[in-house]
């Protein structure tokens, strides 16, 4: 079978990140299949620019991968999937082969895209497995090909005009036994113009935050790959992409199981590793040995999701951690000169302002490296009109009480507000050379600005 695969995501901020599991599917599809990749990431039209390709590619299937549904200040849902919709249109008007959509942003909501955006088949979580054997299915005719795609888990479709889905595999893939992903497909333009990469060491995440969709992509159950395979792949990249500036872990939280982080660390140090990576941390199993490592090994800052500075809401979300491992964690990034970055969620269900100002003290008192302001977006449609009107007020009086905290506070960075977060901030920051995500380039631990290019 011929099949074009095709990555729809052409979000750039904080940076332009490669399809990085669109590759690991195809690098999992068998190689009796033809596969050709279309990046629509730096296309100006990308509707178009989809058609032409199809046009002069053979295929008998389309591949799409959606990264994304909403945008990074948690705006824009209704934008992406109008986009979706429209790439799909755009395909049907000159290519007659079934369409499969997957990806990070349709796994948090396969049933209602499958409605949304009408592709033939939607595979939620894990790609490798389901699409190969989606690929296999398809070439078979008959009840035999029904009962093959009955036998897929995670995999979505329209049966008598209604959506179905099957239930998940009942195990989680093993993270060694997957191919690497060929980054020689990769457009030169993430590396050239944005200079980072993505790596992933684990999947699975089993902690239990009241709203994180990450468990719907890659389940709660941990695997973890050696970690040389690893500083490997880091390697690989950096011989074949040598103007890469920056490496991303991927995975949901790093150094969680606490031995396998600090192992990865330990392999790169054994490589004299020295190109700069970011990656998601937490205050659990968050100790001094894994951060003195993190830095012997190259990491130039951590983003934590602290979320409150308010032990009830804390509670509330279930993060399974408090204020004083916060702030544990905080003092353990200062002495060891490890930059820290603290994501704060303002106005959660059944948060007070009060709750509010209470974080926003904390953030104060913590002084971390840097901070991350987001307000919380409620669905709108699924609350009472009295509420509704409510919840709007809530967030308009923590959008006051942000505008008077930031000229004290340079270092916190407000994407609902575009404060010291939109495009052309980050435009300078990268002319201006620098790479990583911008938290890191704000402010030294004195409290004086580090970089004042981009201000
Ligand atoms: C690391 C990360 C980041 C880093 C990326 C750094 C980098 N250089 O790569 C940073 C911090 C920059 C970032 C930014 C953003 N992110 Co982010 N990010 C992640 C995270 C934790 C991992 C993504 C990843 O690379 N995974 C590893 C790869 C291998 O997995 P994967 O892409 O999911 O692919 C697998 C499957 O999805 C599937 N698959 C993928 N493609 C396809 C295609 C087909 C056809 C098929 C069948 C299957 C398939 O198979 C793959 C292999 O198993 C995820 C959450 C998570 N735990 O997955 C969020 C996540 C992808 N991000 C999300 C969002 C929204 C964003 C932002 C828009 C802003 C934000 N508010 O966070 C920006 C957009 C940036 C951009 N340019 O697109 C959402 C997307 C879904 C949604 N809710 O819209 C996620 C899911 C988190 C969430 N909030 O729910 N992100």
């Amino acid at each position: 079978m011929r099949i074009a695969f095709v990555s729809g995501n052409r979000e750039k901020l904080p940076d332009a990140c490669v399809p990085l599991g669109l590759l690991y599917v195809m690098a999992s599809t068998p190689r009796r299949h033809e596969r050709a990749l279309f990046d629509l990431c730096f296309e100006q039209e990308p509707e178009e620019a989809l058609q032409r390709w199809l046009e002069r590619t053979p295929h008998d299937l389309v591949a799409l991968g959606m990264r994304n549904v909403q945008n990074n200040d948690y705006s824009g849902i209704n934008d992406n999937i109008a986009y979706y919709r429209g790439l799909i249109d755009a395909a049907r008007r000159v290519s007659d082969a079934p369409i499969v959509i997957g990806g990070g942003g349709f796994s948090v909501m396969p049933a209602e895209l499958m409605e949304h955006l009408r592709p033939d088949f939607g595979i939620s979580g894990e790609g490798e497995q389901a699409f190969a054997r989606l690929v296999d299915a398809l070439e078979v005719e008959g009840t035999e090909g029904v009962a093959a795609l009955d036998a897929i888990g995670s995999l979505f479709r329209f049966v008598g005009g209604v959506v179905v889905g099957n239930p998940p595999e009942p195990e989680f893939l093993v993270m060694d036994d997957l191919p690497v992903p060929d980054r020689s497909l990769v457009d030169d333009r993430y590396s050239t113009r944005y200079g980072i990469e993505s790596v992933q060491t684990k999947r699975g995440c089993a902690l239990r935050c009241d709203y994180c969709t990450y468990p719907l992509i890659e389940g709660r159950v941990g695997r973890v790959r050696r970690p040389e395979a690893v500083a490997d792949e880091m390697e690989a990249v950096m011989a074949a992409r040598p103007e890469t500036r920056h490496f991303f872990i991927v995975d949901s939280v790093f150094n969680l199981p606490r031995r396998h982080a600090k192992n990865v660390c330990r392999a790169l140090i054994d490589r004299d590793w020295s190109v700069p990576w970011t990656c998601y941390a937490n205050p659990l199993g968050f100790d001094r040995e894994f951060a003195e490592l993190a830095v012997r090994a190259g990491c130039a800052g951590m983003e934590i999701g602290s979320d409150s500075g308010c032990e009830e809401v804390l509670k509330r979300l279930r993060k399974g951690f408090g204020t004083a491992e916060i702030r544990r964690l905080h003092e353990t990034c200062r002495d060891t000169g490890l930059p820290d970055c603290h994501t704060f969620i303002l106005g959660t269900q059944g948060e007070s302002l009060g709750d509010v100002a209470r974080t926003l003290d904390f953030v104060r008192d913590l002084d971390p490296f840097a901070a991350i302001m987001m307000i919380w977006v409620d669905d709108h449609e699924a609350l009472e009109p009295a509420l509704r009107v409510k919840r709007m007020a809530l967030r308009e009086q923590i959008e006051a009480m942000l505008s008077a905290c930031t000229p004290d506070h340079p270092n916190w960075i407000i994407p609902p507000m575009g404060v010291n977060f939109d495009a052309q901030v980050f435009r300078r920051l990268r002319r201006g050379g620098l790479h990583g995500p911008l938290w890191q380039h704000l402010r030294g631990f004195a409290g004086s600005p580090r970089v004042t290019g981009i201000a």
